[in-house]
C-alpha cells in the first residue's frame, strides 16, 4: 500500500513530507540536538532506539530539588511574560514555529528513533509539522472578553489572564506533539511552563525545548527530565497552578488527589478504549482503509485510536477480511527506512500488555485474522499487524485498552446493541460511525459518551477543534479557544 491516509488530519501538516535530500545533514543536526539535551554533569540514563534498541543518547535524570529551582525560576519570569501582552508572544511563537520547521528533520528522526513510529506515513516528520502547526494556531487564535451584562445599568465583561505557572506532564507516544498541545496555549496566554516529558522519550521532548527555546526569553520554558516521582512532585508542587496532563488514568487519578494539596486546576486527557460501530449501510471496501489507519496509527499507540470495532452481521465478513487484507500488507520496521509506515511498541511493559491481550483473545474464542503474534525477526519489540475477529465484549482484549496493533472486531445485530456496548465501558475519549448515511450516523453519534464523535474517519484532530474527554477519559479541553480558556482563570470586570 503506497499511500495511508494520516487520521490526524490538519491542512497545515503534510504528513507525507518528501525525503530529505539532506539526510546526511540532517544526521548532524540529530546529533548537535542530542548533545545539546545530554546530562551536563555526568549521571543521566540511556536511552534505546525503541525498533533497533541501541543507545541513542543520554537524558538526564533529574532531582527533586532541581524540579524544584525549575518552577522557581518558571515562576520568577511569568510576570514579565505575561507583561509582554498578546501580540508579541505570539510573535515569538511563530518564530518558535519556524525555528521547528528548520530543525524538522532532525527533530523527526529524534523521535523516530526514540519512540518508533516510522519517518513516513502519519508519522515522526507528521509529528514535527504537526508541532509546528499547533505552535502558529496558537499564536492566531484570540480569546476576546465576553460582555455578559450590559444592560444600561450593568455592565460586565469576562476578561482571561495567565494562570501562573504550567506544569505540563505528558507521555511517551507523540511525546513532541503532546507537549505542544501542553505548551503552546499555556505560553499564549502568558503562562510560563515546566515541561516533564515521559521517562520513555525524554530525548525528543527536550530537543524540540531547546529548538523553541532559541526564541524564547530565559526560564518561560523548562523541561526538567525524571521519572515518576518528579512527575508527582510537579502535580503537587505549591507554586504550581495549573497541571495540564496526558497519560493513563491511574496516574490521572493520582493527580487529582494531589490537587486537593495545591488546588491547581487541570486538564486531564486519560487513556482512552474508542468504540467504532459500522452501520449496515456501510461500504465495506470504501470505508476499510479509514478503518484501518484510524486504529493502527502510530502502531495502535494513540489515546483517540479505535480501539475495538463493532460491525453489523450483514457486512461483518467483508470488513474483517478488508482489514485483514490491509494488516498484511502495510509495512512494518525500522522508522528510519522510508518505506516502512508502522513501527515497534515503545517500552516492553507495552508489548506484555499487547502480547497478553492477544493471547487472551485467543484463549476465549478470538479468531486471529491476520498477526496474532510478535514479530521478533523485526526487532524485540515488533508485534504483527494483527486483527482479532470473533470476539465480544467481556473478553479483556475488548475491554481493556490495547494501546498498539490489535484490533477486535466485534459482530452486532440490533445497533440498540452497539450503542449499549460502545457506552458500556468507562472510557470516553473518542468514538465513531461508518454509514454511507450521514444523518442517520449523526443520530447515532449523538448517543455516544465520548468527548469526540467522528464520522466516516477516527482520530483527526485539528489545532481549532476542541478535544477531550468523558467518564474515564478524563475531562477539560485542549485546542482552538476552548484551550486558550482552559489555560487562562476568569476575571469579571463589573462596572
Ligand atoms: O503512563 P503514566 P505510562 C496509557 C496506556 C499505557 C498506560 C501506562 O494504556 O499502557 O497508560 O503508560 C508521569 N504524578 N497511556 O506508564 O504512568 C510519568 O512520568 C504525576 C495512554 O507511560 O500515566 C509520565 O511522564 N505524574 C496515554 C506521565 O505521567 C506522574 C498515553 C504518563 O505516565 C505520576 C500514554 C504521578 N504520580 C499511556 N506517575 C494517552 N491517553 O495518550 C507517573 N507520572
Amino acid at each position: 500500500m503506497s499511500d495511508p491516509t494520516p487520521a490526524l488530519t490538519d491542512p497545515a501538516v503534510d504528513g507525507d513530507a518528501p525525503a530529505d535530500a539532506t539526510g546526511a545533514s540532517s544526521a548532524q543536526e540529530e546529533d548537535a540536538l542530542l548533545d545539546r539535551v545530554r546530562p551536563v554533569a555526568g549521571g543521566g540514563r540511556d536511552i534505546k532506539d525503541a525498533a533497533t534498541r541501541q543507545v541513542i543518547g543520554r537524558a538526564p535524570e533529574q532531582s527533586v530539588a532541581e524540579l524544584d529551582d525549575a518552577v522557581a525560576r518558571a515562576k520568577a519570569a511569568q510576570p514579565a511574560w505575561e507583561a509582554l501582552g498578546h501580540e508579541e508572544r505570539s510573535r515569538l511563537l511563530l518564530a518558535a514555529a519556524d525555528r521547528i520547521d528548520a530543525s524538522a528533520e532532525a527533530l523527526a528522526r529524534i523521535v523516530s528513533r526514540e519512540q518508533g513510529k516510522p519517518l513516513n506515513g502519519p508519522g515522526a516528520r507528521f509529528e514535527a509539522g504537526g508541532c509546528a502547526a499547533w505552535l502558529r494556531t496558537a499564536a492566531a487564535t484570540v480569546l476576546e472578553p465576553e460582555v455578559v451584562v450590559d444592560d444600561g445599568e450593568v455592565h460586565a465583561e469576562l476578561i482571561y489572564k495567565a494562570v501562573g505557572v504550567v506544569g505540563a506532564i505528558g507521555p511517551w507516544n507523540w511525546p513532541m506533539l503532546i507537549a505542544v498541545w501542553q505548551i503552546a496555549p499555556a505560553l499564549r496566554m502568558g503562562n510560563t511552563v515546566v515541561v516533564k516529558p515521559s521517562e520513555y522519550t525524554p530525548l525528543s521532548v527536550l530537543a524540540l525545548l531547546s529548538v523553541i527555546n532559541e526564541v524564547l526569553p530565559a526560564d518561560v520554558l523548562i523541561g526538567v527530565a525524571g521519572g515518576r516521582e518528579l512527575g508527582a512532585r510537579l502535580a503537587s508542587h505549591p507554586d504550581i497552578d495549573k497541571v495540564m496532563f496526558t497519560g493513563s488514568t491511574a496516574t490521572g487519578r493520582k493527580i487529582i488527589e494531589s490537587s486537593a494539596g495545591n488546588l491547581a486546576r487541570l486538564t486531564l486527557e486519560l487513556g482512552g478504549n474508542d468504540a467504532g460501530i459500522v452501520l449496515p449501510d456501510a461500504d465495506p471496501q470504501a470505508i476499510a482503509e479509514g478503518l484501518f489507519w484510524g486504529a493502527f496509527i502510530n502502531t495502535g499507540q494513540t489515546c483517540a485510536a479505535l480501539k475495538r470495532l463493532y460491525v453489523h452481521d450483514s457486512i461483518y465478513e467483508d470488513v474483517v477480511s478488508a482489514l485483514g487484507q490491509l494488516a498484511e500488507q502495510v509495512p512494518m520496521g525500522v522508522g528510519l527506512d522510508e518505506e516502512n509506515v508502522l513501527g515497534p511498541l515503545q517500552n516492553e511493559q507495552q508489548f506484555d500488555i499487547v502480547s497478553r491481550l492477544v493471547e487472551d483473545a485467543k484463549r476465549n474464542g478470538g479468531r486471529v485474522v491476520a498477526g496474532g503474534s510478535p514479530a521478533a525477526e523485526l526487532g524485540e519489540l515488533f508485534y504483527r499487524t494483527t486483527i482479532v475477529a470473533d470476539v465480544a465484549d467481556g473478553v479483556a482484549l475488548v475491554d481493556e485498552e490495547q494501546f498498539g496493533p490489535a484490533l477486535p472486531v466485534i459482530r452486532y445485530s440490533d445497533v440498540e446493541d452497539a450503542i449499549a456496548r460502545a457506552n458500556g465501558l468507562e472510557a470516553g475519549l473518542g468514538a465513531s460511525v461508518w454509514s454511507s448515511d450521514r444523518d442517520a450516523a449523526r443520530k447515532v453519534a449523538q448517543r455516544l459518551q465520548a468527548g469526540t464523535v467522528w464520522i466516516n474517519s477516527h482520530g483527526g484532530v485539528h489545532p481549532m477543534i476542541p478535544f477531550g474527554g468523558v467518564k474515564g477519559s478524563g475531562y477539560g479541553l485542549e485546542f482552538g479557544v476552548e484551550g486558550l480558556k482552559a489555560v487562562a482563570v476568569p476575571q469579571v470586570i463589573n462596572g
